[in-house]
């Protein structure tokens, strides 16, 4: 299979500019660039497609470029529906460096910054050098920007895509860069430069989109309970990226180790029966969150984030040092111990049950544990002795609640 039909198979082409970049992209050979601007100091799982194909067209011997937009992020993409908020110079500044720094950590190829060379146009050159190629008409026939009419849009973002544009046209060039890629959203900006560079050079350039990742009812991919999960694994860890990917819809969890891994047609066929006839061993997502998690921290991380799942799962939490439990229950209510506690007070000061009534209900049922040691005795006395490593106990009301208590 040739690499553009392995892309259409695989679902990562959505646009594509002209039916000769098809041949093209089989040929190899040809530099391209993805941007990103500098929105956050992180990217995260939404995005990771679109960076994935830098790697797949450079395995098909194409030259990557990565741009991340120092000059555009303080400019702002116009989304379809509102105004971005101003960042800061300074954010703009911090989110480049820790952009730069995971695009070098993933994926280590050639990362330039548009505000290099936006920096030294001045504003009357932009109008008489680029802005003359462009055509009000033009520009308002932009999908995303006809659609911010209504909401009203500032000559700031409406500026945007000359912006782009200028880039395309520099790394053209300065570079031969003939391709851009990126995802649907950015098909406007995409024939932005390549008509900028047609009208300025009279030749030829490509640009292709690929489909954004969603789930089955087209809500945005790589979101849990409205937080991104970010790529950076301070600020989302390999155990709760192991929980997202392991429970993603089976009918699409094919579909994303198509977009997300780099298995062959045979391996994701092979997986695709077993989620049909075994779906219970859940072989497909292990496999995507093995490739994705692997790909991003390696395979030491993976491994910590299968150990936390299962002492979890297994109630055999003494097995977790103090790191892997604050990991592993980062979500569920922490509260301060500050000296030795009868249990009765420990399980109503900390909201644990409502009353002393429900807590010896709770007790004499069995339905306590603190770090998997049941507790029935009213008058037990819950000491710093008890704690993992002298600091964390893990309390557990029924099948489904915990709690973390902190000796300080
Ligand atoms: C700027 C100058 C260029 C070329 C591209 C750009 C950036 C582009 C844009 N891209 C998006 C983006 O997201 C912010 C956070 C990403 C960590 O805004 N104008 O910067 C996304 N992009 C990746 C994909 C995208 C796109 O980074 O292209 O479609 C998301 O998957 O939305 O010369």
């Amino acid at each position: 299979m040739n690499l553009y039909d392995e892309l259409v198979w695989r679902g990562l082409i959505k646009d594509i500019s002209s039916d000769e970049l098809k041949e093209k992209l089989n040929n190899g050979g040809l530099t391209f660039y993805i941007g990103t601007d500098p929105t956050a100091d992180s990217m995260h799982l939404g995005h990771l497609s679109s960076f994935l194909i830098s790697k797949r067209l450079k395995k098909a011997g194409h030259n990557p470029i990565l741009l991340i937009g120092g000059a555009t992020g303080l400019i702002g993409d116009p989304r379809p529906t509102t105004e971005r908020a101003m960042i800061t110079k300074d954010e703009v500044s911090k989110n480049f460096d820790g952009l730069k720094k995971q695009a070098e950590k993933f994926f280590g190829f050639e990362v330039v910054n548009n505000y290099d060379w936006a920096k030294d146009i001045n504003f009357i050159d932009f109008l008489r050098d680029y802005g003359k190629y462009f055509n009000i008409n033009y520009m308002l026939d932009k999908d995303i920007i006809r659609r911010r009419l209504e909401s009203g849009i500032t000559y700031t973002e409406f500026s945007y895509m000359i912006m782009q544009a200028m880039d395309f046209l520099h790394l053209y060039e300065e570079k031969g860069c003939t391709l851009q890629v990126a995802g649907s959203d950015q098909w406007g900006n995409i024939t932005a430069g390549i008509d900028l560079i047609r009208k300025k050079t009279r030749k030829e350039v490509y640009g292709f989109t690929m489909p954004l990742v969603t789930t089955k009812d087209g809500k945005k991919f790589g979101k849990s309970e409205g937080n991104a999960l970010w790529l950076d694994k301070n600020k989302t860890s390999s155990y709760e990226m192991y929980q997202y990917l392991i429970n993603v819809e089976d009918e699409m969890v094919i579909d994303y180790l198509k977009i997300f891994t780099f298995l062959s047609k045979e391996e994701i066929e092979l997986l695709e029966e077993s989620n049909k006839k075994e779906p219970h061993l859940r072989l497909a997502h292990k496999k995507l969150a093995h490739e994705i998690i692997t790909f991003l921290h390696g395979e030491d991380e993976y491994d910590r984030a299968i150990k936390i799942s299962e002492a979890l799962f297994s109630g055999n939490i003494n097995s977790l040092s103090q790191d892997e439990l604050k990991i592993g229950f980062k979500d569920v209510p922490h509260f301060e111990i500050t000296e030795d506690t009868n249990i009765l007070d420990l399980l109503i000061n900390n909201s644990i049950c409502s009353s002393k009534r429900e807590a010896r209900e709770f007790l004499s049922s069995g339905a306590i544990s603190i770090n998997e040691q049941k507790i029935t005795d009213e008058n037990f006395i819950v000491t710093r002795e008890m704690a993992i490593e002298n600091e964390i106990i893990v309390i557990r009301r029924g099948k489904k609640k915990n709690y973390i208590g902190m000796f300080n």
